[in-house]
């Protein structure tokens, strides 16, 4: 792939588990890649450029100097991007309808469930300056039923969705994060087994592991800059 692919692609980025699924799919693909660091605890997401490619203010987005007919392409949405980049390399989202829906189903789980979901488990049981019961439990039980959801898929498969793809991406770093979600993977043998599987692919490995030492500069919670510039969006 990397051959068809003369200029990279631009990757904004901040290693986040919603940042991971396309540099999981970048280093899948072999494809080359340029990362453009965007640190959201310090309000570069809000910068005039990159709200010209992503206009919902969040990462990831790309720019693709080798889009359709050969003409740059912005995309931002991970499971937009996670589509763009399985349909422009042939690989890891089938080309078959059947094959096809069976990705879109569990990527679109993804997108409107675990991701959200666990997102907010994260900021009520982590980062909310006050512990609200009703929040944490909520968003816990959510997480859980979630996960059961995933554990049952994955009773008599080894991916979400036929082969390998960009649905199991789409999961890897949320699931990754289960003690932050005040989860118990044990619980969930078939999730655990799945886990082992992707975590031990070296191009999720090398995925997981791009700008790593950038989450270091952010501690959300404990940084009230960070906490006002995330948590107290308002429309501008
Ligand atoms: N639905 C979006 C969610 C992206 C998202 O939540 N990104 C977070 C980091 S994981 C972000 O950029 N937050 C910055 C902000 O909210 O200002 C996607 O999947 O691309």
């Amino acid at each position: 792939m990397a051959e068809l692919q003369t200029n990279p692609i631009q990757l904004y980025y901040w290693p986040t588990p919603n940042g991971w699924k396309i540099s999981i799919m970048l280093e899948e693909c072999g494809l080359p890649y340029e990362v453009v660091p965007v640190n959201i605890a310090k309000g570069d997401q809000f910068k005039p450029e990159f709200l010209a490619i992503s206009p919902n203010n969040k990462i990831p987005a790309i720019i693709d100097p080798q889009g359709p007919d050969g003409a740059p392409i912005s995309v931002f949405e991970s499971g937009a991007i996670l589509q763009y980049l399985g349909r422009k390399t042939g690989l890891f989202y089938p080309a078959d309808e059947r094959g096809r829906v069976e990705v879109d189903q569990w990527l679109f789980w993804q997108m409107a469930g675990l991701g959200p979901m666990a997102g907010q488990t994260h900021h009520f049981r982590i980062y909310a300056p006050e512990k609200l019961a009703y929040a944490i439990d909520r968003y816990t039980n959510e997480t859980h039923r979630l996960y059961g959801v995933m554990n049952r898929r994955l009773a008599d498969r080894d991916y979400l969705a036929g082969d390998y793809s960009i649905a199991d991406m789409a999961c890897i770093g949320w699931a990754k994060l289960w003690e932050r979600q005040g989860q118990n993977v044990e619980e969930f043998p078939n999730l655990k087994a799945w886990l082992a599987r992707m975590l031990a692919r070296p191009a999720v490995k090398r995925g997981l592991s791009v700008n790593a030492e950038d989450k270091g500069k952010i501690d959300l919670a404990t940084d009230k800059d960070a906490q006002k510039i995330l948590f107290g969006q308002r429309a501008r």
